[in-house]
């Protein structure tokens, strides 16, 4: 019998660590979650498969924690998905952001060395290193040019993997993940805020929704499809980096047009642009290129478009039925 593999996740109370958890537990797998310590408990996504895993205390901001987790524990897999990952607080919090989403990454990588160098490591990298796109669509291979204290963390976290691969020999590997939205993305990005203020108006709990730049182009998946990739850089023998997209973009103007279309609205009646969503610096246009992903993994994006837009209105529909 071969024995259980059993992978460490930080970020599992965020939206891809609860996907990423089910997926895994669903290989067989033994999964362990590193939470922070916070006054409430915020378990909302990883409820349903709560006695299925095993949850323990650790910060990105403490690499003793994670070097005691790590022993501990004895993961042969470690997805480093844990990060403050809202691009907009990261220009009123970029001290911390870096902190996090950029040292956090070092902490978490120096203790996998210090524990197991053999452990597979997965860093989420973001699409937010493009920024500024110097080259249309996005591959592995172009240039970064990030836009926020965000996307500058993301680069260092991104740059710090490649470089334990090659310094210590070290099985780390980043995907450079574009947006990807669910029915558990977090209320303040722009998908999710979207989906649930059309829920909130065709309830009549809401009569506008409040937005920043409509312009911007975003090439949005479905997150359930994109943690399988992640599973899929750590079970190839050489690590690596992988473009993980759909390949296609859309206009968050796209996005409200859909969104509202679905429950019989009209989105140009209830969106009101406020200053107070727009961006110091924006990213105007991503698309990624997932040609190598594809190539290499096998690796595809299942969900349309589409039908992620009616997923999470229908979503928010229900759950705000459930509420009332
Ligand atoms: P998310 O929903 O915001 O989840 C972030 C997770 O990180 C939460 O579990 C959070 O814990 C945890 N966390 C934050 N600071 C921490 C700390 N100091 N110590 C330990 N845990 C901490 O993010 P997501 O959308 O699932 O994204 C997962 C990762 O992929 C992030 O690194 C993000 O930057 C990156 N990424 C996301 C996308 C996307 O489109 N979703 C695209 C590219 C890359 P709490 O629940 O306690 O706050
Ligand atoms: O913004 C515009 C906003 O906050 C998307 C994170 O997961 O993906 C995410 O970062 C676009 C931007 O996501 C509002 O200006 C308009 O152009 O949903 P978002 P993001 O900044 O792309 C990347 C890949 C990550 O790595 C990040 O962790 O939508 N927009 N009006 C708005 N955005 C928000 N949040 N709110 C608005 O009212």
């Amino acid at each position: 019998m071969t024995p259980t593999k059993r992978a460490l996740i930080t970020g599992i109370t965020g939206q891809d660590g609860s996907y990423l958890a089910e997926f895994l537990l669903a290989q067989g797998y033994e999964v362990i979650g590193m939470i922070r310590r916070s006054s409430t408990v915020n378990f909302e996504r990883i409820q349903h498969i709560q006695d299925k895993i095993t949850l323990t205390t650790g910060d990105l901001l403490d690499e003793v924690s994670m070097i005691n987790l790590l022993r501990e524990s004895r993961p042969s897999e470690v997805y480093n998905l844990a990060a403050q990952s809202f691009v907009q607080t990261s220009w009123g919090q970029p001290v911390f952001t870096g902190e996090t989403t950029a040292l956090g990454v070092t902490r978490m990588l120096d203790a996998v060395r210090i524990v197991d160098p053999d452990i597979r490591f997965y860093q989420a990298s973001s699409s937010e290193m493009f920024g500024k796109v110097v080259e249309v669509p996005q591959r592995e291979t172009t240039p970064f040019y990030p836009r926020s204290p965000y996307g500058v963390a993301k680069v260092y976290g991104h740059w710090i993997t490649v470089n334990y691969r090659e310094s210590y020999d070290m099985h780390t590997s980043s995907g450079i993940l574009f947006n990807h939205e669910s029915p558990r993305r977090g209320l303040e990005f722009v998908t999710r805020k979207i989906t649930n203020g059309v829920a909130r108006i065709k309830l009549g709990l809401d009569r506008e929704l409040r937005l920043g730049n409509l312009e911007a182009q975003r090439d949005w998946g479905f997150a359930g499809d994109y943690v399988k990739a992640m599973w899929m850089m750590l079970q190839q023998d050489r690590p690596d980096d992988y473009v993980v997209a759909t390949g296609k973009t859309q206009s968050v103007r796209h996005f409200c047009e859909l969104a509202f279309g679905h429950v019989g609205l009209d989105y140009s009646k209830y969106v009101v642009l406020d200053e107070r969503f727009m961006r110091p610096a924006e990213v105007d246009l991503l698309v990624g290129d997932p040609t190598k992903a594809r190539a290499m993994l096998g690796w595809y994006p299942e969900t349309p478009f589409e039908q992620l837009v009616t997923m999470m209105v229908d979503a928010d529909l229900a759950l705000l039925k459930k509420q009332l």
